[in-house]
């Protein structure tokens, strides 16, 4: 596969949009300070999860779970038994190598936020998402002046095949499209409070997260919730993706992007908690909609050892690069969504990443927050 072809299936994975058509989507940023990469020892392949045995600090936040901690593997491997011409190989090479990490326990959400907690956070606040918000020529010079309107990138999916070759055959840049119209002006949340909220940005996320007193996961602790306590393990439940045949995360099935045959019973996106949970009791860590998370994405962050060979309590590189898209900042996806397919995107598997740039948002990305101890 070409690397051309490879910067494609990057960018889907992000579901962010760079060129002409999705101009508004890139906003200048800030240049992040100079890189210190916390360091990391590779090892050669997966060692067992040590979870920290001392039990949860207190009773539960509402809707939170608490995550011990512990010291574990991050990354992913190759997935055997996959032809190395698929999308699923791929998918891990930005997530070797495989490395200890040391991670201090932590109060989680079950699942994602929902449209009902977003709702409660707008109503007390009057918070305006980035999506609401007109664009304007100084965050984009250059931009012809009926380009800068506020909206969002929703899933349009053509009705027949298409080559997989360019993201803009199934993302519209839609004007009108926030979290509380996520398909676009004519859509609204009926029906739909505890679906996870979208369209938000990563400043929104942040936001919410203040109001709540909560704060993003960062990747390192994102990827220790989300393998439940299993070592190496493709996907949060175990090495198969189906098990006796049934779905265990709501992903995209039939011909992508044009046909979703709904296999595991939700085309597009789902109620929260509509498949088991993993083995710490979250819900949703495959699948439904990507999560932000804290760290700045770069491909080489897993590469540097340390002094004694385990990452602790990591929190992301200094700055941001993308080889796909130099020079546009992004912040860690993790989790898949409803559109991840082993056709083109096929990072449900738990140690692969996505990446986004921090303005965007589109309707297949969400938040899922933290809480420290008290
Ligand atoms: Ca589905």
């Amino acid at each position: 596969m070409s690397r051309s072809k490879l910067a494609a299936l990057a960018l889907i994975v992000a579901g962010i949009a760079a060129g002409v058509a999705f101009a508004l989507l890139t906003r200048k940023h800030e240049t992040p300070p100079a890189t210190t990469v916390p360091a990391s020892a590779p090892v050669d392949d997966f060692e067992p999860t040590a979870a920290n045995a001392a039990a949860a600090p207190g009773p539960a936040p509402e809707g939170m779970i608490w995550i011990p901690g512990g010291e574990f593997s991050m990354g992913a491997a190759d997935p055997l038994g996959k032809d190395a011409n698929v999308v699923g190989m791929q998918a891990t090479e930005d997530s070797r190598p495989i490395h200890r990490v040391r991670v201090n326990g932590f109060w989680m959400d079950k699942t994602e936020v929902t449209n009902r907690q977003f709702s409660a956070f707008v109503k007390a606040t009057g918070y305006v998402t980035v999506a609401e918000r007109t664009p304007t020529a100084e965050e984009f010079p250059g931009a012809p002046p009926e380009s800068l309107i506020a909206g969002s990138v929703v899933f349009s999916p053509p009705d027949h095949e298409v080559p997989l070759d360019s993201h803009f055959r199934w993302w519209s840049y839609v004007h009108g499209a926030y979290w509380r119209h996520p398909a676009g002006p004519q859509s609204n949340l009926d029906g739909r409070d505890d679906y996870p909220v979208v369209h938000v940005a990563y400043e929104d996320a942040e936001a919410f997260a203040k109001w709540a007193g909560k704060r993003l996961p960062t990747e390192a602790e994102w990827e220790f919730a989300a393998r439940g306590g299993l070592s190496g393990a493709l996907y949060p439940w175990g090495n198969e993706f189906l098990i006796d045949g049934r779905f265990m995360a709501n992903t995209h099935q039939g011909h992508f992007p044009n046909q979703d045959t709904q296999a595991d019973a939700h085309g597009g996106i789902a109620l929260v908690a509509q498949y088991p949970a993993n083995d710490y009791g979250l819900f949703d860590v495959a699948g439904n909609v990507w999560e932000w998370t804290s760290d700045w994405y770069r491909p080489d962050y897993y590469r540097a050892p340390t002094a004694d060979g385990v990452a602790d309590n990591p929190g992301g590189p200094a700055d941001s690069y993308d080889p796909s898209e130099p020079g546009v900042a992004k912040r860690v996806h993790r989790g898949g969504s409803f559109l991840c397919t082993e056709q083109y995107c096929s990072r449900y598997m738990v140690g692969t990443r996505g990446k986004g740039e921090s303005s965007t948002g589109t309707n297949h990305l969400g938040i899922r927050l933290v809480q420290d101890p008290s």
